[in-house]
């Protein structure tokens, strides 16, 4: 079973890492930080495939759930991830309803969908009967972050197979002709969010956003958000060292 559908299913909320560095050691470090589960993000990072499939079972080793926002919503690619060891797909850009079933398409064996049968890594953590438990081990979540996306959400939310709805708030920003930011506080864009959430829910789906800073992941699990992801590694990164190096140069200057 899924450890976020887990999660789910008992009434509790994920908290994700969001990685861009690509690299097996520093994926298995953040997944020993006690998060629920870690998202490697192939759209908006340079990681290939090889180095993914490193991190997936580095991140596996440590007992999280390993997830991977795709590149582009493409068959091919989240099938062979999913033989790798993905065991939940975040699909940018999705804007209608054919898009969202050809999205469960990939995640489901048939009759349910079209995923083709070669799951090297999950044979091995879930053994033969795996083709039975497929459909439980893998969570799935369609981006919601164009105009067209948004007009369509209820049509999305109908199809069958897709978990739930993951909210890009910088690309919904560019949408509704605002700045791209994490974290934003235009109140449209705002109001946005809000009604995404609200309407995932009422069609009983699941509902996830991307976030940067502490105070405001937190404040999207306070209104129940059922997956949030704080700031990815890069950016944590850099904070850390700009602020160390701050903090040397700072000291240097004390005598
Ligand atoms: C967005 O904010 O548009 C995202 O896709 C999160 O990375
Ligand atoms: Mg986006």
């Amino acid at each position: 079973m899924n450890r976020v559908r887990e999660i789910w299913d008992g009434g509790g909320q994920a908290v994700g890492a969001w990685l861009q560095i690509g690299g097996a050691l520093s994926a298995e470090t953040i997944a020993g930080c006690g998060f629920d589960t870690v998202v490697i993000d192939l759209q908006h990072s340079l990681i290939d495939f090889s180095t993914c499939a490193a991190m997936l079972l580095a991140i596996e080793k440590q007992g999280v759930e390993p997830l991977v926002r795709m590149h582009w919503n493409e068959p091919a690619a989240i099938m062979k991830l999913l033989d790798a060891g993905a065991y939940g797909v975040v699909a940018p850009m999705i804007e209608t309803a054919d898009e969202a079933r050809a999205f469960a398409d990939c995640l489901h064996y048939p009759p349910r969908g079209k995923r083709s049968w070669g799951p090297r890594r999950p044979l091995i953590r879930y053994g033969k009967d795996y083709a039975a438990k497929a459909s439980a081990s893998v969570v799935s979540m369609a981006m919601i972050e164009t105009r067209r996306g948004l007009d369509n959400l209820d049509a999305i939310l109908a199809v069958d197979g897709v978990d739930g709805i993951f909210i890009g708030p910088a690309d919904l920003a560019l949408a509704l002709g605002r700045a791209p930011r994490a974290d934003h506080d235009d109140p449209e864009v705002v109001a946005t969010i809000a009604d995404i959430r609200e309407r995932t829910h009422a069609a009983g789906k699941k509902v996830g956003v991307f976030t940067a800073a502490p105070a405001f992941s937190a404040q999207k699990l306070r209104e129940g958000f059922d997956l949030v992801t704080i700031t990815p590694d890069l950016m944590m990164l850099e904070a850390a060292a700009r602020r160390t190096l701050a903090e040397v140069r700072e000291g240097a200057r004390r005598t």
